[in-house]
């Protein structure tokens, strides 16, 4: 269907029938739900790529989510779906593909971006990574000095940052110890400052990664740490030894002082959001290295094919998508909770945030008409069992409807990808552990509670306590209804067996294709990012009236105006007068 015959989403009669549907449904309990059905978390439970998605605890009957894939077929995600992976210019506003897909296609069939296949040069780049990393990783590549490398801080911000950082905290059973490994994005000094004052710089390795090469934070903090390593090192052809950089601008590459030989590219097809999997993910592939990063992608690839070869019914992504239509649009739910029971995935709700949020944070649909409808949703969460002594309150008895992903697995991660110590399943000591190292038979101790809250609070929030199951434990009388839980709060469980690298790397495709599936029904551009480059285009302007000697003529509104002023008349550390 073209765009311009594409009939606006509210008007579908699909979309109406839900409405009217969700009048129905507003007022049915998950109690009873799970009542009418003992076969309920059967049907609403589906496995792929190493996953296990129940969402049983949701507040739909078959009917519901029959009609949600009914609203999906007819705005066009399969076609749309088909068009992602063929290559379309589907970043529209952009002009251009998004295909992250391609960079993790590790059936290395061909795929086609404006007419060429793009699989060489991904797997040449690959192999590249691979190289480099080995040979930090085996102390081959030196410094300057000749010493072998054992910090390596990737410098970068939003796309260039988040991805490796959160997917280094997520594999660290798999890294190498002996490494340091840290990532820096924000402009504010204290970050690079922290990151760089308990390092010997001729052991220092600083990956400049940044798509543009023109981010002020990311250059900004590049050229601090250049001064870093000069001031100690005196010599500028140090620089080649320390320094590498991940881009898809070579001109500016070689400007900064970085030989082109040691730029690791990407393309204008991979988003900042969607390029872990591209040469952006290259600090993480030296950490845990290629053999884990491969299988990373192995793990992006499965859930990649189920998203494309799944009918909607029976898939994960869609299913996820479209219970976050259910809520955001007819429950009116304006956030959706994260809560990943591993602390492992402590950056996972942070980077989401920003893959959903920055896809799906858009007013105007593809023609550029102000939607009717809401859009993306407020996404946030904190590790179990953390949350559960801090947030937990509002979602349990607060009055507004949070629905929450809960994530957890089987096992506690051991950094074998998937080959269980057999004391962790037992609870018996038997694997070789580190001196310093926890012993086995307690880290399993701690997977039994920390999975244990996980199914307890998916059931709590679910069937919540009754009056009369509150009265029956010989509360007080007026203490009974603080302690009565409504319950009806719907959640998603996923669960994998164990954190390895493919299943990270599904979960996170899982939650790409989420968001895909949500864009095509909102009928945004999920692949641009204009409220981003605002904010680089602004900050400029402000900081020569922060700096400029004489006094600046401020044009802002009095309040902006008032603040910079302020600003300027404090003493400041660094100020010539
Ligand atoms: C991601 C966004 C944004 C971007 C950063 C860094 O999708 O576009 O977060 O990744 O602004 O940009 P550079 O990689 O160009 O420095």
């Amino acid at each position: 269907m073209s765009q311009s015959t594409k009939p606006r989403l509210t008007d579908l009669p699909e979309w109406k029938a839900l409405a009217a549907h969700y009048e129905v449904m507003r007022g049915v309990h998950l109690r009873e739900l799970f009542a009418r059905d003992p076969q309920r978390a059967e049907r609403f439970t589906l496995s792929a790529a190493g996953l296990t998605l129940d969402y049983s605890k949701n507040r739909v009957t078959a009917e519901t989510m029959q009609r949600l894939t009914a609203l999906a077929r007819a705005c066009g995600v399969e076609t749309a779906r088909a068009a992602m992976f063929a290559g379309e210019p589907i970043n529209r506003t952009e002009n251009r593909p998004a295909l992250h897909v391609a960079l993790r296609n590790r059936s290395n069939t061909p795929i086609y971006a404006q007419g060429h296949d793009v699989m060489p040069e991904v797997n040449r780049v690959l192999a590249r990574m691979q190289a480099f990393a080995q040979a930090v990783r085996s102390g081959e590549w030196r410094g300057f000095t000749g010493k072998p490398i054992r910090a390596i801080i990737n410098i970068g911000i939003g796309g260039s940052d988040l991805g490796p950082a959160m997917a280094y905290e997520a594999l660290k059973a798999y890294a190498r110890r002996n490494l340091t490994v840290r990532f820096v994005s924000n402009v504010d000094a204290a970050h690079i400052g922290e990151a760089t004052r308990d390092l010997a710089p001729e052991e220092t390795l600083f990956i400049v990664t940044s798509k543009t090469f023109t981010t002020q934070e990311t250059m900004t903090n590049a050229q601090t740490a250049r001064a870093w390593c000069l001031a100690a090192l005196k010599d500028e052809k140090a620089v080649a030894r320390h320094f590498v950089a991940v881009s898809t601008n070579e001109k500016e590459v070689a400007r900064f002082g970085i030989d082109p030989q040691n730029m690791f590219e990407f393309w204008d097809w991979v988003g900042g959001r969607y390029s872990l999997c591209s040469a952006v993910g290259l600090a993480l592939m030296v950490a845990i290295a290629p053999e884990h990063f491969l299988a990373m992608l192995d793990g992006f690839h499965a859930m990649d094919r189920h998203f494309a070869e799944a009918p909607l019914e029976r898939n994960l992504p869609v299913i996820l998508g479209l219970l976050g239509v259910w809520y955001n649009n007819f429950f009116g739910a304006a956030t959706h909770a994260i809560l990943p029971y591993a602390q492992y995935l402590c950056r996972f709700p942070a980077y989401l945030q920003q893959a959903d949020m920055e896809s799906l944070g858009k007013s105007v649909d593809q023609q550029g008409r102000k939607v009717g409808w809401q859009t993306g949703q407020i996404i946030w969460g904190e590790p179990g069992t953390n949350g559960q002594h801090a947030f937990f309150q509002l979602i349990h008895q607060g009055t507004r409807l949070i629905p929450a992903d809960f994530i957890g697995f089987c096992r506690a991660a051991t950094g074998r990808a998937g080959q269980p110590c057999p004391a962790v399943l037992s609870g018996r000591t038997g694997c070789a552990a580190l001196p310093s190292e926890i012993p086995r038979r307690e880290i399993a101790n701690h997977h039994v509670k920390l999975m244990a809250n996980f199914f307890a609070q998916t059931e709590a929030l679910a069937f919540g306590r009754t009056t009369a199951e509150v009265a029956k434990q010989g509360v007080l009388p007026e203490l009974v209804p603080h302690k009565v839980f409504e319950g009806n709060r719907p959640t998603n469980t996923i669960l994998a067996e164990e954190l390895t690298p493919g299943v990270l790397g599904a979960l996170i495709a899982l939650y790409e294709h989420k968001i895909f599936t949500q864009g095509v029904i909102w009928d945004i551009d999920a692949f641009d990012q204009w409220g981003v480059e605002l904010g680089k285009e602004l900050a400029g302007r402000i900081q020569g009236e922060l700096t400029a000697k004489a006094e600046p003529d401020l044009r802002h509104d009095s309040s902006t105006n008032a603040l910079i002023q302020r600003y300027r008349q404090a003493p400041r550390m660094g100020a010539t007068s």
